[in-house]
């Protein structure tokens, strides 16, 4: 068995002091002392923890994500298009349950006949956790390698590989909303288009934005490409958690977060943690069309969804009704004023525009290019625009 602490301390010195994960009882250990020593964001989902941990990368951190083996299959979709094409590194601990040869419950057992090909499948290089220190340490700084040459890296753990650590601590804190401003008026539908050059218009050298999947992110590309945003081309419905990571490791700076309608409602569980955990530089707006637009126009079940109510019973500090935009451009103002978690729902018009343009550069340049940003080696103007 491993000394969870020393092995902590040893990720530590590497490092790594930023964990984001859901349990499971073979990790109990080392994310109690991630509780205990780190900074640990619980998430409501893997494929969540996987997006805050990488929204923390961004933010300098080096990340650790936590999760049973079931919950790689939730991790799949930001493994696959948000870590894999942006080339984000995370170092990721995911329990064997279902080993085979070793009695297990009935849900495991596929799943742990098939945990490490789904690794190899996703390019995400692995090993067995070593239970003789010394061997894991060794495998601990070989991990960090390849997390400096831009690859996730996990380590598959077995049952009793940490000895026992003690949960020091609880949160019970309670994040309360101060601002709830319902629908009270006709909405006035702009475009997408419209509403995010009112967004954009707010833009500067210390702001960053952040643009879900699909159309959205294209047409802010089409607006204005600048070194402050990022396109998140995959990962449907995990720009409010990749926000979250780096709102909380880049507390100087303003992260605009801009989801859409279909990708909230995927993931509408981060919701909780944004709320919970809530960055005072981060807004969170969401164009609401009422459709999946960007895969034809499909009908999502938005209008029948108070998100006002969810952001402001998630702890969101001000959560607000914006029916035109004159008052999403009033939002913005206050909001560079006050700051505060804020939650803007807009609803916006579903045409869709004819032709839009993908992002010319690679994720991976996008993703060099705000490093770069927000470790202050663009200038002047250049943070500010293209
Ligand atoms: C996990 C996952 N499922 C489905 C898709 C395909 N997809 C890409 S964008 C999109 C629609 C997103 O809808 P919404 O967030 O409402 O934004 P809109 O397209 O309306 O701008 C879908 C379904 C995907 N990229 N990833």
């Amino acid at each position: 068995m491993i000394n969870t602490k020393s092995f902590g301390r040893e990720l530590k010195k590497l490092g790594f002091d930023f964990y984001s994960g859901v349990p499971c009882s073979f990790l109990k250990n080392l994310i109690n002392y991630a509780i205990n020593e780190c900074e640990y964001i619980g998430a409501t989902n893997e494929g969540d923890a996987v997006a805050i941990a990488s929204g923390a990368l961004l933010g300098g951190k080096k990340p650790v994500v936590l999760m049973q083996n079931s919950g790689l299959s939730n991790a799949v979709s930001p493994l696959t298009s948000l870590n894999y094409p942006f080339r984000i590194p995370v170092l990721g601990f995911v329990s064997w349950r279902g080993q085979p040869g070793y009695a297990d419950e009935p849900q495991h057992e596929l799943m742990g006949r098939i945990t490490t090909k789904m690794l190899d499948s996703m390019q995400v290089n692995w090993m067995y956790l070593s239970t003789d220190w010394k061997k894991a340490q060794r495998q601990l700084s070989l991990a960090a390698r390849y997390i400096e040459n831009d690859r996730p890296f996990f380590f598959v753990v077995r049952s009793g590989t940490f000895e026992q650590e003690t949960l020091q601590k609880q949160e019970h804190s309670f994040s309360v909303n101060k601002v709830n401003v319902a629908e009270h008026a006709d909405d006035e539908l702009p475009t997408r288009q419209e509403a995010l050059r009112v967004i954009n218009g707010w833009k500067d050298g210390k702001s960053v934005q952040l643009a879900t999947t699909g159309k959205t992110g294209r047409q802010l590309y089409e607006i204005e490409d600048a070194c402050n945003n990022l396109y998140m081309v995959g990962s449907m419905g995990c720009v409010g958690s990749f926000g979250l990571g780096l709102a909380l490791s880049k507390p100087d700076f303003d992260i605009v977060v801009i989801d859409g309608d279909g990708a909230l409602l995927m993931r509408m569980g981060s919701m909780a943690t944004i709320g919970y955990h809530n960055p005072q530089n981060m807004i969170h707006i969401l164009l609401d069309n009422n459709a999946h637009d960007s895969t034809g126009g499909q009908k999502t079940v938005s209008h029948n969804v108070h998100f006002v109510d969810i952001a402001t019973s998630c702890g969101y500090s001000k959560s607000i009704y914006v029916h035109n935009l004159d008052e999403l451009n009033t939002c913005l103002e206050q909001w560079k004023m006050t700051k505060g978690l804020t939650f803007l729902h807009l609803k916006i018009s579903s045409s869709t525009e004819v032709q839009l343009s993908r992002p010319a550069m690679k994720p991976y340049e996008v993703k060099a290019r705000l490093e770069k940003f927000l470790n202050g080696n663009f200038s002047g103007s250049e943070g500010e625009g293209s």
